[in-house]
Formats: structure tokens, sequence, C-alpha cells
């Protein structure tokens, strides 16, 4: 059986209708098929919550001794009624106030009725993927000698976009300037996220089955050339970008098992394995502190590698990896994506689950400050700008509130000193929609783009908005993407998610994100007029989700 987490799902499933260790208490019975059924489900579509082993991070804790009724009817530790059938299936069904999404357009009755049963059993834990396991995963396909010593192409490179298509587990290679599919690499299950090399050559992708693949954009046309498998489930990537260790190293964080794996940057050979196993903020041990987002500081050789479950933020120094020197910086659980203010010195991070932002300090290797903010902070790498009344400013949006947060940024500008006692505070909240994940503008742009793809109203979900930086209570345009791509009404929601901007500012690219049978779309805008350019569609374009311009991404601008 392959070593992935849904083969073990499949194992462990046999094991169950065997009778062996797997046992489950008497929890609601499921036959192996359904338990093979309800695992993968469960793999796909909770556990980047909810945790593999239902722990809770963003989402909620999911072990028996709260899913499951208590014979006597005793409540759970807290006072909390436990949840039982009848209402797991209504959570699962129709989501919470709390920011669950409703699944019943996604599964069916049945499928509803099985998810609530599986949860009440004790969950499996999963097998180990150690060194041998990523060793023998890794495969060169074109070897460093054989690579070209200049670019062979007459591409922009600049410009190009890494597009995730997320459910055929494959990267479309943009160019910005003719808005040309110039290739499709097949990268991992419901791929990810991808980062550029401090050199922009090469594109490393992370998918969700732990694959990073590894695509040289100097070849005549984006080819993949190498990969590797750093665990069953993972999401972050990224690259070492201090002077001197340009392109040599890569390193990629696991949610299963909870580790992170640095890299030889231009073949992915392992070097180490780090666990991130260990004690929570608060002394517990924790068998499941997931490795969230990885960021590359410019200003030392160090990554920053934000832990969820323990509230940890580990600046991991590369220049020697035989001797790593981490320093471990305390924040707030449940860590999750962030990115670095204009100065690229702060890194700012989601504490999601304790609607907090944590401020790092990576040239004193300090906590800076923890900000408390609006409901399910959600930046991407947030956005930064100068503010008119404000100064410079970070903004993140939230998933569960009706606004965007600006956070008061340092800068060492004289002209900004004014600002310097707002530093850290959230100065201003615009009025926005909740179920947001993505904002974005740039240097060159006055105007400031969110989207809310995980808004429950369709209409909303579909649209983006955008304000003008003069004046930032209200948007001053609702954008609705689905209608202006000119593709066919589907079933499905077709969301707009993610904007990113081209290499020089002046178009902003959004996706549709419409159902894995339906052909979606990236529809372009002028950012100036906020006109429709262009539509980006193709019979291969399906489930566009991130995309990465390359400049962009190598020099951390938005
Ligand atoms: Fe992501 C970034 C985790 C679901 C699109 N997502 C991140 C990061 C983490 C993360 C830890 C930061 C990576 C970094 O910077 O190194 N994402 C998770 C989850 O755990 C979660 C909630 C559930 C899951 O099972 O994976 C999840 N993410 C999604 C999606 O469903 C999205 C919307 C669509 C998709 O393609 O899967 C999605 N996540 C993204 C994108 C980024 C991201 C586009 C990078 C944003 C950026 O601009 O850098």
């Amino acid at each position: 059986m392959k070593r992935t987490l849904l083969g073990f799902f499949a194992v462990s499933a046999m094991a169950a209708a065997m009778g062996s260790a797997f046992a489950q208490d008497a929890a609601p019975t499921l036959t192996a098929a359904e338990k093979e059924s309800a695992k993968k489900i469960y793999f796909e579509r909770c556990a980047g919550c909810h945790g593999v082993l239902r722990k809770g991070a963003t989402g909620k804790n999911l072990e028996p001794h709260w899913t499951k009724k208590a014979k006597d009817g005793s409540m759970a530790e807290g006072g909390t009624l436990k949840l039982g059938q009848k209402r797991l299936e209504k959570i699962i069904g129709y989501g919470t106030d709390g920011g669950m999404v409703n699944f019943d357009d996604i599964l069916t009755k049945d499928e509803i009725s099985m998810m609530a049963k599986y949860v009440q059993n004790t969950p499996d834990v999963p097998p180990e993927f150690g060194l041998k396991d990523i060793q023998a995963s890794w495969k060169v396909l074109v070897a460093v000698k054989d690579r070209p010593t200049k670019q062979m192409n007459k591409f922009n490179l600049k410009n190009f976009f890494s597009v995730t298509l997320r459910d055929t587990g494959e990267v479309a290679l943009i160019d910005g300037d003719t808005k040309e599919i110039r290739a499709i690499v097949k990268t991992g299950y419901a791929v990810h996220i991808s980062r550029l090399s401090k050199s922009g050559r090469y594109v490393y992708v992370v998918a969700r089955d732990g694959r990073v693949s590894l695509i040289d954009l100097w070849m005549e046309k984006p080819t993949l050339v190498a990969e590797i498998k750093i665990g069953l489930d993972a999401r972050s990537v990224d690259t070492s970008k201090f002077k001197g260790f340009e392109d040599k190293y890569a390193v990629a964080g696991a949610y299963w098992p909870p580790q992170y794996v640095i890299m030889d940057g231009l073949t992915l050979a392992p070097l180490k394995v780090v666990s991130t196993r260990g004690m929570t903020l608060d002394g517990e041990y924790h068998p499941e502190p997931r490795v969230a987002s990885i960021v590359s500081s410019e200003i030392k050789p160090e990554w920053i590698i934000n832990v969820k479950e323990t509230g940890k933020i580990l600046m991991v120094d590369y220049s020697d990896i035989k001797n790593l020197k981490t320093t471990t910086i305390d924040s707030a659980k449940f860590l999750h994506d962030g990115g670095f203010d204009a100065s690229k010195r702060y890194f700012l991070v989601a504490a999601n689950a304790s609607n907090k932002i944590a401020a790092v300090d990576t040239k004193l290797g300090k906590l800076a400050a923890l900000i408390d903010v609006a409901k399910l902070p959600h930046p991407g790498r947030g956005a930064n700008f100068v503010s008119p009344q404000y100064g410079p400013v970070w903004a993140t949006g939230h998933l569960g509130a009706d606004v965007i947060t600006l956070i008061s940024t340092p800068s060492d500008n004289k002209k900004f000193a004014k600002y310097k006692g707002n530093n850290w505070k959230v100065v201003q909240q615009m009025k926005h929609v909740p179920g947001n994940l993505f904002v974005k503008t740039h240097p060159k742009s006055k105007h400031f783009w969110a989207d809310s793809p995980q808004n429950p109203d369709r209409e909303l979900a579909e649209s983006v908005s955008v304000w003008n930086m003069s004046d930032l209570s209200k948007p001053t345009k609702v954008i609705n993407v689905a209608k202006d791509s000119g593709l066919p009404v589907t079933k499905a929601t077709r969301r707009a998610v993610h904007p990113e901007y081209s290499a020089d500012g002046s178009e902003v690219w959004i996706s549709l994100w419409g159902g894995k049978a339906d052909q979606s779309a990236i529809v372009v805008y002028d950012d100036k007029t906020l006109k429709l350019k262009k539509v980006i569609t193709d019979p291969k374009m399906i489930t566009p989700t991130g995309k990465f311009n390359v400049y962009n991404t190598q020099h951390d601008i938005y």
C-alpha cells in the first residue's frame, strides 16, 4: 500500500473490519467501507481545520469526549453540552456562526450522517514519515548539470504567474504579458501554494499530500526538475533568501507528521527533518503541532516557521544546518498565515482562533506586539500601504468579521515619525463583509482589493470589493467577477478568490474558483480604471485558486 495519508486511511479501515486493535469503543458503528470513505472525506475536507487527531485548531475539538453523547447525560469539561448524532449532522450540513461553512452542497445526506458517526469514534493515529521515507520519495528529473546556464526562452519571467489548479493537482505557468498558458505541471494532491527562489528562476510548489515540486523557469518551457514528499500532509514551503544563500536551501512544513524538512534548494535532496512536537504555550504536551506559514528573512539567514497548535514562532538559522540554532518566540495559539510589513523587518502572523495578530521583530528575534483584532483574522500575506491618516499600515481581512483591520507599523522614514505613537495599534477598521480570505495592494497602486469567497451569499462570494486609498470608509466598487467572466452559471458557486497584482502593479488577477467538473477562469482587471481587461480560460483551467506573480513573490511585495 502506498505511503499516503489516504493510503493509511484505507489500511486502518481494513483493520477495523477485521476487529483488530483499531476497533473503536461503543460509538456509532460504521461498516468498513463507510469508515474508509469517512476517513477520506475527513482528510480532504475536515483535517485542515480540526487536525488529524481532532484536537482542534481553527475548527473545534472533535474528540469523542465531546462529540459523543454520554448515556448518563453528563456534560463535557466546562459544562458544555456534548454534541451527539443529530447536532453533529446539523453542524456539518448547515455550518456554524463560528465560521464553519455548510457542507450540504458538497456532501449527500447519507455522507453527512456517516461523518457525524465517524467523528464520534476515536481518531486513528497515522504513521510517521521520517528521513528514510522522505529520501525514498525523492526524484531528480533533470540533474543540475543538465540544466541551462542561462535563460533558454524569451519570456518575461518576472511577470509569470504560478497558478494553483487545486483539484487537478497541477500548477499553470501563465505568461502575464501575453496571458498565454506556457506550461501545466503535475504537482501533488490538492496543490496549495507556490513560492519563488531568491533569483526568481525556480518555483517551489507544495501540495496537501506533502509533495514539494521544483520547477525551472529557465528551460525552454517551464519544467519540473525535482520532487519529494516531506510528509503526508503539508501546506508551506519557502527558500533561503539571505545574501550568500540565494537558492541554496528550501524548507517545507508538514501538518502530518508535524515537522519541517530542510532540503537542497537546487535538487530538493533532504538534509534535515525537525519535529515540531512539544509543549504549547500553556505548558501542555501536544502530539500534533502543525507547521503553518513559513517566510524567509532577507536581513538574516533565517526562516520564520509558525507552529500552529503550540503558538510558538521559530526563527531557524540556516547558516549552519548541522548545528541548527533556533530562537523560539512565544506568541498566541493557532498560528496560521502572515507576511512582512513594508520594511520587511517585522513579520505579522494571524493566531486566527485567538483573534490576535502576533508581530515579530526579525532583527531582534523578539515578539514586538500581540494585537487583539476582530474574529478569525486571515491575512494571506496581508497588504502594506501608507494610509493618508495613519501612515504605514499592514492590513488583514477576517473570515469571521465584516471588517478589514489596519495595524500601524513602524518606519525609519522620518516623514512617518508622527505616527510612532500608533505603532502596533489597530488604527482603522474598513467595512467589508465576512468570509474574506485575501487582501492585496501594490506600491504603485491607489487601490486596495479584498475578496469574500467564504461568504454564504452567492453574489458576495462571486464578487470582490475595491477601495480607493483616499477614502477607506467604504468600497468604491463591488465587482461581480463571475458575471464579468461570461462563463455559464453552474450549480457550484464560482468563488472569486485571491487578488494578485502583475509585476508592474497595473493589473489585478482574480481566480474564479468553480466546481471541479466546471471550466473556471482567471479574470484580469485594469487596476487604474477597474475595468475588465481579459478573461483567461481554457478547458484545462479547473479550480484555479492561489496565483503567485514571480516578481512580487520573489520580493515579498504585497
Ligand atoms: Fe490555505 C496559505 C493552510 C485552505 C488557499 N494556507 C496558507 C498558509 C497556510 C494555509 C498555513 C500559509 C502558507 C505560507 O505562507 O507558508 N489553507 C490552510 C488550511 O489549513 C486550510 C484552512 C484548510 C485545508 O485543509 O487546507 C486552507 N487555502 C485553503 C483553501 O481552501 C484555499 C482557499 C484554496 C486552495 O487552493 O486550497 C487556500 N492558502 C491558500 C492560498 C495561500 C494559502 C492562495 C497563499 C496566500 C498568499 O498570498 O500567500
